[in-house]
């Protein structure tokens, strides 16, 4: 293999997390977090010839359990079969009706779930976005298996790695599910290299949505820094969480960094905003692989979003992030205008592995 071939993670074990629906304007509608978003990137990358596709090796739960609560592992690898087992008609799948609002709602308790599974759905997620069907366990650890091995590939000394993760994870709490996510990858990966000796981590979340389940990770820490560039919370998904005022709490303050941003965002303006980003990430002095959680739904055409870029903006921010000199742990968030995502994801990391100064180096 040419050895400036880039690693792509990828695995077919997402396949089966699909049959997915959700509910937009009261209308019951295809999930737009399909199985094809990832095929569609996957071969667009290996029709370039510059990504070494390989399968994520199994890094078993113990990384997965560093970050999430163990009842959480526990829900999300048994929820289905216990639902199953007492009724549920398997073509269709869990969404959960009444949720607990933690902290809130006076009136329901902590205290005592039901036994069952399927009747705690609303206990361990936050929307109606994230439907569980038959593959949806299985799919979930490969995703968190694909940015772990991204993650070695890098500290064996790739400077980029690109993990194709689906589904995606920063929507994903310490004890919570939502977003279409299940397990925090980048926060799964982000906390694996301080276990593996890091004393700063930064993580930089370009997905249009507000990771809110990084940032509640990372709430309390100075070891890890989140940066987020996303859609104007007052107005976009998550709704609840990404305002400039979240700066992170106790040893943590200021190791939180939110750049919410207008709807109808372009190029120039997001570059302006990355900027500060890139600053704030220079500044930080991390001694790890950047964590970057990537999406693709600031684009134009997005169906659920309201950002402006367009293709060639992705290779700009592609370039600008490779100014940080920091080898990268690439890892697949969001994105959903499926005809557009291999060009976008190309036009990003084609950038990010060979910045264009180091691409005048190569030439003979
Ligand atoms: C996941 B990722 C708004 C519905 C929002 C959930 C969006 C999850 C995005 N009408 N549905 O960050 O791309
Ligand atoms: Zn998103």
């Amino acid at each position: 293999m040419p050895t400036n071939q880039t690693p792509l993670i990828a695995s077919d074990a997402h396949l089966a997390h699909a049959g997915l629906i959700e509910l937009l304007a009261g209308q019951e509608v295809p999930c737009f977090e399909s199985p094809q978003r990832a095929t569609v990137i996957r071969d667009a990358l290996l029709a370039t010839g510059d990504y070494a596709l390989e399968a994520p090796e199994d890094h078993g739960p113990d990384p997965i359990a560093a970050v999430h609560e163990l009842e959480l592992l526990d829900f999300v690898e048994h929820v289905w079969t216990d639902a199953v087992a007492h009724g549920w008609d398997a073509a269709r799948p869990l969404l959960p009706d009444t949720f607990l609002l933690r902290g809130y709602a006076a009136g329901m308790t902590l205290d005592q779930l039901p036994a069952k599974r399927h009747l705690r759905l609303g206990a361990y997620c936050f929307d109606t976005a994230t439907p569980i069907v038959a593959g949806t366990a299985s799919a979930a650890r490969a995703s968190v298996d694909i940015a772990l091995t991204a993650a070695d590939r890098v500290l064996d000394g790739a400077q980029l790695a690109y993990g194709l993760c689906r589904p995606p994870g920063h929507h994903a709490g310490r004890n919570l599910i939502g977003g279409y996510c299940f397990f925090n990858n980048a926060a799964i990966v982000a906390e694996s290299l301080v276990a593996r000796g890091a004393a700063r981590v930064a993580i930089l979340d370009v997905d249009f949505h507000h990771g809110n389940g990084t940032q509640q990770i990372f709430w309390r820490r100075s070891d890890v820094l989140y940066v987020s560039l996303h859609g104007d919370p007052g107005g976009i998904y998550p709704y609840y969480s990404g305002y400039a005022t979240e700066r992170g709490a106790d040893s943590g303050e200021g190791a939180t960094v939110n750049l919410p941003l207008p709807a109808g965002t372009d190029g120039d303006a997001y570059l302006s905003s990355l900027g500060e980003a890139l600053e704030a990430i220079a500044a930080f002095d991390a001694d790890a692989p950047l964590v970057l959680s990537l999406g693709f739904d600031t684009y134009h055409a997005d169906p659920i979003c309201n950002l402006a870029l367009q293709t060639d903006d992705y290779a700009r921010i592609g370039s600008a992030i490779a100014t940080l000199g920091m080898p990268v742990v690439a890892l697949q968030e969001g994105g959903y205008a499926v005809d557009a995502l291999g060009a976008n994801a190309a036009a990003f990391l084609d950038a990010l592995r060979a910045p264009r100064s180091a691409r005048g180096q190569d030439m003979p």
